[in-house]
C-alpha cells in the first residue's frame, strides 16, 4: 500500500537514456504503487498534443499500459509541459489534475503541486508564467501551425537559458513564506513538490507545529522519487 511520486523527468528525444530509465520505472517498479502521480515536467517541452514525436506515443502507450495493470497515473503540469492537454490524457489514461490538489493519504492531508509557483522571488519567471497560462493566449499559440509553435518554442527556450545563467540560486529556489501561505491556506501538514532540482526533507514552521516539504529530485543521472505509506514518507533514489 504506497503510492509513488515522481516529476521533473524532463524527457525529449536527445536523451535516450533518460527515456529508457523511465521507461524501464514505468514496467518494473511503478507496477508495485497504488497509484502513480507526475507533479509535472515529465517532458522538457510540449507545444500541443498534435507534435506527431514518436517519443510522446511511446510513453503514452507505457503509461496506458500501467492504467492496464490496474495503477491509476495523475499528472500536474509542470513549467515545460503546461500544453500538454485532452488528446495525451486519452492516449495515455493519466487523469490532468489542477495546479494544487490536496490528497488524504493513509490519514495524512498531502498538498502537492509542481512547485514554480512557489518561486515568487523569481519575478521574470512569474510574469513569464502569467503570460503563457493565460488561456486566450494558449488559444491562440494552439492554433499556429505547427512549424511556427516549434519555431517560437525553440527561440523561447533559447532566450531563457540566456536569461536563467543570471539568476541567483536563491531566487531559482521556493520563498519561504510561499510555502507556508500555501500549506495553512490548505490546512495540511505535508506537502510533495518538484521543479526545484533539490531533492530534500525540510520542515517548516506552522503555527503552532512542524509542517513538512517532500522535494523531488530531478531525472539527470538516476530517477528520484517519494513513496507515500502508512509507514511514512520517503525519498528515494534509484539507477536509471
Ligand atoms: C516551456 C519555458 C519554453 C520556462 C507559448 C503561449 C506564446 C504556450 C507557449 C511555447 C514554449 C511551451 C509552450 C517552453 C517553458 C520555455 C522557455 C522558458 C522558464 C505561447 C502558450 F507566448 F508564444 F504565445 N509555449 N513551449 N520556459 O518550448 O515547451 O519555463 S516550451
Ligand atoms: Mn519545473
Amino acid at each position: 500500500m504506497t503510492t509513488f511520486f515522481i516529476a521533473d523527468i524532463h524527457l525529449c528525444a536527445q536523451e535516450p537514456a533518460i527515456t529508457a530509465g523511465f521507461l524501464r520505472f514505468l514496467r518494473e517498479d511503478a507496477p508495485q504503487a497504488d497509484a502513480l502521480y507526475i507533479l509535472g515536467d515529465l517532458f522538457e517541452a510540449w507545444i500541443g498534443d498534435d507534435d506527431p514525436q514518436p517519443l510522446h506515443a511511446e510513453i503514452a502507450a507505457a503509461l496506458n499500459a500501467l492504467h492496464q495493470q490496474g495503477v491509476p497515473c495523475f499528472f500536474i503540469h509542470g513549467n515545460r509541459d503546461f500544453l500538454v492537454g485532452r488528446r495525451f490524457a486519452r492516449d495515455s489514461l493519466m487523469q490532468i489534475l489542477p495546479d494544487t490538489k490536496v490528497l488524504e493519504l493513509y490519514g495524512r492531508r498531502v498538498l502537492i503541486l509542481h512547485g514554480d509557483t512557489l518561486c515568487t522571488d523569481d519575478t521574470g519567471y512569474q510574469n513569464f508564467r502569467k503570460k503563457v497560462r493565460n488561456p486566450l493566449i494558449q488559444k491562440i499559440f494552439l492554433a499556429l501551425p505547427l512549424k511556427w509553435r516549434l519555431a517560437i518554442a525553440a527561440r523561447m527556450r533559447a532566450d531563457s537559458k540566456a536569461s536563467n545563467s543570471g539568476k541567483s540560486l536563491e531566487i531559482m529556489d521556493v520563498n519561504p513564506q510561499a510555502v507556508i501561505n500555501a500549506m495553512q491556506e490548505n490546512g495540511v501538514e505535508w506537502m510533495i513538490h518538484g521543479h526545484t532540482h533539490r531533492p530534500a526533507m525540510h520542515d517548516v514552521p506552522l503555527k503552532g507545529k512542524t509542517g513538512h516539504r517532500a522535494v523531488l529530485g530531478a531525472w539527470h543521472t538516476e530517477g528520484s522519487m517519494i513513496t507515500v505509506s502508512a509507514d511514512g514518507v520517503e525519498l528515494v533514489t534509484f539507477p536509471f
